[in-house]
């Protein structure tokens, strides 16, 4: 069975895209090999975050990992900064990438775009040679996670090639996994956006109470068709909410056109929003079990010395490989 690895940066609450995006498929595939889920907190300090900020947030994705029913037994929860192998990893292969592959990265245009050039940190220009470590130390081939990591895990697989050409089978190929529904749940107030939890117009949070939630879907943008149709180019509104639907109801585009046929917009919104908080509600009551529990810590620290164990193999094979070696 093939290594698994994905993971969340804690750059702000956690949205119901990072949910459909990425927490749901993590639960799927923790049966398929060993999973590394790892909390990106390294890469959340790409951009301004305050320190108390930087620590909830990442204690509280592992407390929402194990709320969605990501089991420690199977898979190995762990913050980055826990594993040195990833910043040690990242410093060597960040001679394998290059200046003008990395200024091409969209994530990098999106978050620098606003910002003066002096501003912005080289970090947040590096974030693809960390995210290619990250990705490299488990050996793992599956990388699940939504459209927009995609060039990210793109770049790993070239770095992998380059570096397996010049030394030699070294490291495993990793290969994007993404949802076949819900890969990009964009934004309820501007649905040619993606939802983004460091952007908060139009999220929705998995920390908003159901009745914040319903109200939010219920003022989603729509558009003057008056149809429910999967047309994302001319009712990108109702076909992301027609999206939210199918990933967490199972019921196909077809399905949902045909039960919405003849009904208006306030019809089929109250069911989005019956389908959002039926998933919800007991995985928010989990998630306070959860915290409640304590387990955290325990869960932190037993990833990170799993996760020690695979990426100090890695790492040592890479040093020798082109030549960090003693003896
Ligand atoms: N809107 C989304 N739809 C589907 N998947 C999504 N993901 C994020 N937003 C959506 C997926 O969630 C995983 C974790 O993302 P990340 O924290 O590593 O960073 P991101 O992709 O940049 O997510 P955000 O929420 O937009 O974070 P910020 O605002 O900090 O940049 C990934 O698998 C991602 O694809």
């Amino acid at each position: 069975m093939d290594n698994i690895l994905s993971g969340i940066k804690p750059t702000g609450q956690l949205t119901l895209g990072n949910y459909i995006g990425a927490i749901k498929n993590f639960v799927k595939v923790q049966n398929e090999g060993e999973t590394f889920l790892f909390i990106a907190d390294l890469h959340a300090l790409t951009l301004p975050i305050e320190p108390n900020v930087l620590h909830d947030n990442s204690r509280d994705i592992a407390a929402y990992y194990l709320a969605a029913g990501l089991d420690p037994k199977k898979a190995n929860i762990f913050l980055q900064s826990d594993v040195p192998a990833h910043s040690e990893l990242a410093i060597i292969l960040q001679n394998y990438l290059y200046m003008g592959e990395l200024s091409r990265m969209t994530q990098f245009k999106d978050k620098s775009a606003k910002m003066k050039e002096e501003a912005i940190g080289l970090g947040l220009f590096a974030y693809p040679v960390l995210m290619a470590a990250d990705i490299v130390l488990y050996d793992s081939k599956r990388i699940p996670v939504g459209e927009d990591q995609v060039q990210h895990v793109e770049l790993a697989r070239d770095l992998v090639k380059r570096f397996n050409n010049r030394y030699g089978d070294v490291l495993v190929m990793p290969k994007a996994e993404i949802a076949k529904v819900g890969a990009r749940i964009m934004s309820l107030s501007d649905p040619t956006k993606k939802m983004s939890k460091s952007d908060p117009k139009g999220d929705i949070y998995l920390k908003d109470d159901l009745e914040v939630i319903r109200k939010k879907i219920m003022s989603a943008v729509t558009d003057m068709v008056g149809k429910v149709k999967y047309d994302p180019v001319n009712q990108p509104g109702v076909s992301n909410l027609m999206t939210i639907m199918s990933s967490l109801s199972g019921k196909s585009f077809d399905e949902i056109e045909k039960e919405f046929d003849g009904k208006g917009y306030g019809d089929f919104k109250r069911a989005v929003a019956d389908v959002v908080c039926n998933e919800l509600a007991p995985f928010k009551a989990r998630y306070e079990e959860v915290i409640k529990s304590g387990l955290v810590d325990e869960v932190l620290s037993r990833g990170a010395k799993r996760a020690n164990e695979i990426a100090e193999k890695t790492l040592k094979r890479v040093q020798k490989a082109v030549g960090l070696y003693s003896k």
